[in-house]
């Protein structure tokens, strides 16, 4: 059998990827091994505690959510949880969302107040109501009733650079409705895969800084901030929301997935589609994604330039670049 130098390219870096061999911007594989990815810095902690779980409960579902509630309690993420940024009142209020890709059951609150881990709040709605997103009061009750802690979420540091917002704000005449520049955005989505196969995840978040009481985001809503199925693979988002409610954006990267394209090239797919259709240079949308698998690749794009992926399996936990979009 013949064949070509543009064949053989492509043949060399087929065995590169099986091979587990990783380069950055592209997209990765693990085999027969679980595998935990999630968005920024403070995904690794998260990832790795989600590995711990994993290997404990042998739940994959235990898994995103045991990892997830390490960034919702570091008050250090200053975008997720207890210390999140308030809204343009001053009132913290969180959005999250849980997916099991095997059952394709899901659940969601949104605008959820004082509740510290809104993660297990959503896995509940799963698991114990008919419904799929329970938002504000309503969320809150459910919570209270299923015996929930609460937490006062305001920190000082937060109030005080609310504070400081307000003072700006009444001086000028802008839109109405958040901060939307970077670093006032940082979302945690987690997507992870047991050596069974079987894949889930999960996104929390405080949601835009100063975004107007009751705005919900991308990241509770399933098939923009995240998206799981269990025939193909996961994709979760960070970013202004607003950018990828519109384009249903992680639904898009598992479609573009299942029609063939590994990860990176999904994430790079669904930026370049949303740039195309917004009339965009994509550098000005600020959207962030990550996806992995069914064959236990994973990848990961970006607009952002600080914008960087968490991946973790029982080899090795590190952070990686994303593909740069501009
Ligand atoms: C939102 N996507 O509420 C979230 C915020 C954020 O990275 O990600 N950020 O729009």
């Amino acid at each position: 059998m013949q064949i070509d130098r543009r064949q053989f390219g492509s043949y060399l870096s087929a065995m590169a990827s099986l091979a587990g061999l990783s380069s950055q911007g592209h997209t990765n594989v693990t085999s027969q091994q679980p595998l935990f990815v999630a968005t920024w810095k403070f995904g690794l902690p998260a990832c790795q505690q989600s590995l711990e779980t994993l290997n404990k409960t042998q739940s994959i579902l235990d898994a995103i959510e045991m990892g997830i509630r390490v960034a919702e309690a570091d008050t250090n993420v200053d975008s997720v949880g207890v210390g999140g940024a308030p809204n343009a009142n001053g009132i913290v209020q969180l959005d999250a969302c849980f997916m099991d890709g095997e059952t394709h059951k899901a659940g969601s609150v949104a605008a959820l107040e004082n509740f510290p881990h809104p993660i297990s709040v959503a896995r509940r709605v799963m698991e114990k109501t008919k419904h799929v997103l329970l938002v504000g009061a309503g969320a809150a009750e459910f919570a209270t009733e299923q015996g929930f802690e609460t937490k006062d979420l305001l920190t000082d540091k937060q109030k005080k650079k609310w504070q400081d917002w307000k003072a700006q704000q009444a001086k000028s005449n802008g839109t109405k409705g958040g901060n939307a520049t970077p670093p006032n955005h940082d979302t945690i989505a987690l997507v992870g895969m047991d050596a069974n196969g079987h894949i889930a995840g999960g996104c929390s978040t405080s949601g835009l800084a100063y975004k107007l009481p009751g705005r919900v985001g991308d990241s509770p809503i399933l098939g923009s901030g995240l998206y799981v199925d269990g025939e193909v693979g996961a994709a979760g988002a960070t970013g202004i929301g607003e950018n990828v409610m519109r384009h249903c954006g992680s639904f898009l990267i598992v479609e573009f997935m299942r029609s063939g394209m590994d990860p990176t090239a999904a994430c790079r797919a669904a930026i370049e589609r949303i740039a195309k259709t917004e009339k965009k240079k994509a550098a000005e949308l600020h959207i962030n994604f990550l996806a992995i698998d069914k064959q236990g690749r994973w990848g990961s794009a970006g607009t952002d330039a600080g914008y960087e992926i968490a991946v973790v399996t029982p080899e090795s936990a590190r952070l990686e670049k994303p593909f740069l979009v501009v």
